[in-house]
C-alpha cells in the first residue's frame, strides 16, 4: 500500500483531477469525503479547501500542487511533456482550465440564486399591462431557447470555452502531446462536472462536441487501464 489518503468531495472536479492522476500512475489510495464543513478546516487548516493528499502524515493541498508532488515522487508516466515549451503550455492550460471553469461555476451559483429569489412570472394581459404601467418590462424575458438572458449568456460563454479547448487540442489525442498530461486531467475533470449537470446545459454542450467526448474517453481509458 502507498499509504496515500485523498481527502476531498468525491464529485468535485479538483478531486476528480487528482484521482485520475493517481490512477494514471497506478498509485493506490483511499478517498475520504468530508461529512461536514468542519472537516474542510480540520483536514486543511491552512486554507480550508479540499482536496488534500496525505502520505504517511505528509500533507499537500491544492490540486495543482498535488499533481506536481505526485509527479516528483511517482514519475511514471510523467504528467508533463519532456519538451520544456510544451510542458509550459500544458501547465498554462491546466491553470486556465481550473480558473475559467471554476469562475463560470461560481457565476452559475450566483445567477441561480438570483433567479430563485425572484418572484414567479405573472402571466396574462393584465399582468403585462401592470408591468408596463410600472415602467418595467415583463419579468424574466426568455430567449428563443427558453433561457433567461443571464443563463443564456453563461451557456453561450461555456460553449465558446469548449470550442477554445477543441481549437487548442488541434486534432491531437491529448493537449500538446500524445499522452495525457496535467492539462488533460484538468480539462477532463471540468468536462466531467459539466456532463454531471453542474453547469447549465452542460450535458448538451458536451454532447454537441464529439471531440471533447472522445478526449474524455481517452483519458478514462489511459487511467482505467494503468
Ligand atoms: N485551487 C484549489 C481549489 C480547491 C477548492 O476550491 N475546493 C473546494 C471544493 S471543490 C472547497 O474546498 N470549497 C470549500 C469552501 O470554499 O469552503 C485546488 O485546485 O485544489
Amino acid at each position: 500500500m502507498s499509504g496515500i489518503t485523498l481527502y476531498g468531495p468525491a464529485e468535485a472536479p479538483f478531486t476528480v483531477k487528482v484521482e485520475r492522476a493517481l490512477q494514471l500512475k497506478g498509485v493506490e489510495y483511499l478517498l475520504v469525503a468530508p461529512e461536514s464543513q468542519a472537516d474542510y478546516r480540520r483536514w486543511n487548516p491552512e486554507t480550508g479547501l479540499l482536496p488534500v493528499l496525505d502520505r504517511d502524515g505528509e500533507r499537500v493541498h491544492d490540486s495543482t500542487r498535488i499533481l506536481e508532488w505526485l509527479d516528483e515522487r511517482y514519475p511514471n508516466p510523467p504528467l508533463l511533456s519532456s519538451d520544456p515549451k510544451l510542458a509550459e503550455a500544458q501547465r498554462r492550460l491546466e491553470e486556465w482550465c481550473d480558473e475559467t471553469f471554476f469562475f463560470y461555476w461560481l457565476r452559475w451559483q450566483r445567477v441561480r440564486e438570483a433567479e430563485e429569489s425572484r418572484p414567479p412570472r405573472r402571466f396574462g394581459l393584465l399582468a403585462w399591462a401592470r408591468e408596463l404601467a410600472g415602467g418595467k418590462g415583463p419579468s424574466r424575458p426568455r430567449r428563443r431557447d427558453g433561457l433567461s438572458a443571464e443563463v443564456g449568456e453563461l451557456v453561450d460563454q461555456l460553449a465558446r470555452r469548449c470550442d477554445d479547448l477543441i481549437y487548442m487540442l488541434a486534432g491531437r489525442d491529448f493537449f500538446y502531446g500524445s499522452r495525457p498530461s496535467m492539462a488533460d486531467l484538468a480539462v477532463y475533470a471540468m468536462l466531467d462536472s459539466m456532463r454531471g449537470g453542474n453547469y447549465p446545459r452542460g450535458p448538451e454542450i458536451l454532447a454537441a462536441r464529439p471531440e471533447l467526448v472522445a478526449l474524455m474517453d481517452r483519458v478514462e481509458k489511459a487511467s482505467d487501464d494503468a
